[in-house]
């Protein structure tokens, strides 16, 4: 079965159809939640029976409604980090919890009971600075710091926990009488999507029934929270109205529209809070379809006239909501105290993992486009880089490089050769990327294939045979990156001798990981499809595509014998993808607004531990006009991955085709980013030994300024550059905020085209330029440089 050419060439339309894709409406686990919660149940903690074992204590939790108890386990580790784990005490059958994204190294540290009647329970460490009180009834914990409440948990009653149940058909057989929610009239039930839940066309079929879980987090004192990448939205995460959550779904979304809280190609599942004074951050541990409502109120100062003849302020401060709810898995939830940003990062980091030193070559200028040809249009890009003396580092080949879309082989006409293509790149000391999805062609004469149906490796249906999907060779199944063995033979394939035609310099973009399946509710995978272990992909999409960039990066440091760093891009990823290599935003549109979010988006990913990050130069969708890729490299020289990229039907725009001026200007960015490079390899060095991102929302570097808070039009590269980044067409002047100092703002003439190519770079506590040939007026400790 063929892709049609109207999956081939959606690629004309270029914006996304959101018909395809959830709303909020249309997800059962968030209409059940909403409609349970909404009677306000209650869990009490059953506070005399704790246990106490040297890593964890313990102790049951019971809903008023269903009765049904479930186990607490808290949990103190190494770098004020505590750890809570809810689950069913006696589940039908184990339920999922998530492998592979907590390194191995977790220190656990011992907590002592400091007190207690029966009504609480207060741990601590053995420092005893941190402090989580734990209340019997109703069931709610704080963490307290210096006999400040920084964070309640369940304080709004939203904990939430649908406990496995015997299946109807057999419930009838048994006798079993298991309790089903309240109200279980057919219609509702099918409303609830308990059993079986409609989206359009397409019916899921749970074999297990309902799993949500939620739970509520209260941030007192913050207003400002970040994180949970990837949203095409701002730095600041926004309040969500009724039915607008932030969604976590690695869905491929062409054209993705912006300032919209779906859930695009990947998911970390992880915000941070921010105030003077203190960081904090939650992680929530689960790879199922996840949801997160976020609700600010606002400090109040009230004056009580009725007191007396003076009359009393009163003030409350404000205080964040945090509701998270996932279709599937366990509560496992990590709560990082800070208290600094720095701080933060250094303990998000010791739970997943710091950013993958990157290889030099690839924090330099890469080219790319859907596709190039043939090694002759290989040949005359490459040149006409060296004849316009710009600099780049690495070639790109996309999906039709291959014989009929089969991963790993060469497409015999275009690229005879691939060896001898690799020779000339290397003459110049240059690399070249090729891409390898994790759809692979149904046809038994292809040996990828044909190994990987041999030992049972692909993903399988409900019925036990091998799923089978459309994507761009058509008919395809999809390799089972979740089993070790999967991973070990896949790694294996990029052996040099096993991929036929590649050399040292080639290296790897795994691309629709979400997986993408064309034809799929949502365009992915349907959740009852059976992964290795017997679990269904509902309860591990989010992680589908970390494991093929894990894989993938194996197989290239395995090739090398351990000697050389990976290079692996991926457009899905999950918490902890960091460790593998780099990831981009995907799909975007050669339009200013692209340009303008990049910034938060990134920004955002940074934060969540992932550096290596970036998009598409250029704006994938579309034409851009000369003005806006021009723009575009100016912003992107600053950004951690540099890549040009451009779709099929889009015209040429390799650097020198807009005219000697724009080449220029396009030249003078590039190598701009090649004078940086010393620097940005240091900051990479930074992160991947101390966690540092490399490109710092203001707030990072400024943490007592409020100013900086709610800033993503400019950040900081490391701690020594200020970058504004120019977003908006016929741009002269522009007016930058400059943290920390007293004059705090800086109108800079900055006419395109004429002095500088630049995104605004201020370096902070350096001095080498004079500030008056710029004719700008700087306060004292920002220097300015107009590149
Ligand atoms: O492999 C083709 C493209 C790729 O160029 C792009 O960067 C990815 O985000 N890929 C998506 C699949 C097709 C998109 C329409």
């Amino acid at each position: 079965m063929e892709a049609t050419e109207k999956e081939k060439i959606s690629v004309e339309d270029e914006a996304v159809d959101k018909t395809i894709f959830r709303d909020c409406s249309k997800i059962a686990f968030y209409r059940r939640q909403k409609q349970q919660l909404s009677k306000n149940p209650t869990y009490q903690a059953l506070l005399d029976a704790v246990t106490t074992e040297p890593d964890r204590t313990s102790f049951q939790i019971v809903s008023e409604a269903t009765k049904v108890p479930l186990r607490v386990e808290v949990y103190g580790i190494e770098k004020n980090i505590f750890r809570l784990k809810i689950n069913e005490e006696t589940p039908l059958k184990p339920r999922y919890e998530v492998p592979d994204v907590i390194t191995s190294k977790l220190g656990t540290v011992r907590m002592v009971s400091c007190s207690g009647d029966a009504g609480s329970l207060i741990l601590t460490d053995e420092k005893g600075d941190l402090k989580c009180h734990i209340s019997a009834n109703p069931f709610k914990i704080d963490l307290v710091s210096q006999d400040e409440t920084v964070l309640s948990i369940n304080s709004l009653g939203q904990l939430y926990f649908e406990h496995l149940q015997v299946p109807h058909k057999q419930r009838a057989t048994k006798g079993n009488q298991e309790s089903v929610p309240a109200d279980s009239s057919q219609e509702n039930q099918e409303d609830l999507g308990l059993w079986e839940e409609t989206f359009g066309k397409f019916v899921d079929v749970k074999a297990n029934g309902p799993s949500s879980v939620g739970l509520d987090f209260s941030f007192h004192g913050f207003e400002y929270l970040y994180g949970i990448p990837q949203h095409a939205e701002s730095h600041q995460l926004k309040n969500t109205g009724d039915g607008d959550a932030y969604r976590l779904y690695n869905l491929d979304v062409y054209g993705y529209q912006i300032h919209d809280k779906m859930g695009i190609y990947g998911s970390v599942p992880y915000l941070l809070a921010h105030k003077q004074g203190r960081t904090v951050a939650v992680f929530w541990l689960n790879a199922s379809e996840t949801l997160v409502e976020i609700n600010t109120e606002p400090a109040v100062e009230y004056v009580l006239t009725q007191m007396g003849p003076a009359a009393a302020k009163q003030k409350v401060r404000c205080q964040t909501d945090v509701h998270w709810m996932s279709e599937s898995g366990i509560i496992d939830v990590f709560l990082l105290t800070g208290p600094t940003p720095s701080d933060i990062f250094k303990q998000y980091s010791s739970l997943t993992g710091t950013q993958a030193m990157p290889p030099l070559f690839s924090l330099g200028y890469h080219q790319c486009r859907w596709n190039y040809e043939d090694e002759q249009d290989v040949k005359e890009v490459d040149a006409g880089f060296d004849e316009h003396d710009i600099p780049y580092d690495v070639m790109w080949l996309d999906i039709e490089h291959t014989e009929d879309k089969k991963y790993f082989t060469w497409d015999k006409k275009r690229f005879a050769n691939p060896k001898r293509m690799q020779e000339l790149l290397r003459s110049k000391r240059r690399k070249l990327v090729v891409i390898s999805d994790p759809h692979i062609k149904v046809d038994p004469d292809y040996s990828v294939y044909a190994k990987a149906k041999e030992q049972g490796f692909f993903v399988k249906n409900p019925e036990g045979g091998d799923f089978e999907g459309i994507c761009w060779p058509g008919l395809s199944s999809y390799l089972d990156f979740t089993n070790p063995k999967v991973r070990e033979w896949y790694s294996s394939l990029f052996a040099f001798p096993v991929y036929q035609g590649s050399t040292d310099i080639l290296f790897i973009w795994n691309d629709m990981n979400e997986p993408s399946v064309f034809r799929g509710p949502e365009l992915t995978m349907q959740k009852n499809a059976v992964h290795y272990g017997n679990w269904e992909h509902r309860e591990l999409h989010n992680i589908y595509g970390f494991y093929q960039q894990m894989a993938t990066a194996e197989g290239l440091i395995q090739r090398s014998k351990g000697k050389e760093r990976p290079f692996v891009l991926s457009r899905s990823f999950f918490a902890g993808s960091q460790k593998y290599g780099a990831v981009w935003t995907g799909d975007n549109t050669a339009e200013w607004n692209y340009l303008k979010i990049s910034i938060p988006m990134l920004l955002t990913l940074s934060v969540s531990g992932i550096s290596f990050c970036g998009a598409d130069v250029g704006g994938f969708i579309g034409n851009p006009e000369a003005e806006l890729l021009v723009r575009w490299y100016q912003a992107g020289a600053y950004q951690p991955f540099f890549r040009g990229h451009a779709t099929m039907n889009t015209k040429r725009r390799e650097p020198w085709l807009f005219g000697e001026e724009y080449t220029r200007l396009i030249r003078e960015a590039i190598r701009e980013r090649y004078t940086l490079l010393p620097y940005l390899y240091s900051l990479f060095y930074q992160v991947h030994m101390s966690s540092d991102p490399v490109m710092r929302p203001l707030w990072v570097e400024f943490p007592d300024d409020v100013e900086t808070f709610g800033v993503d039009d400019e950040y900081m590269l490391g701690s020594a550059l200020l970058v504004h980044p120019v977003t908006e067409p016929q741009t002269t002047m522009a007016s930058v905020f400059l943290p920390g100092s007293n004059e705090v703002r800086a109108i800079t003439d900055i006419s395109y085209g004429k002095v500088q190519p630049a995104a605004f770079t201020y370096y902070a506590k350096t001095s080498t330029l004079s500030l008056e040939k710029l004719s700008l007026s700087i306060a004292d400790d920002w220097e300015v440089h107009i590149r």
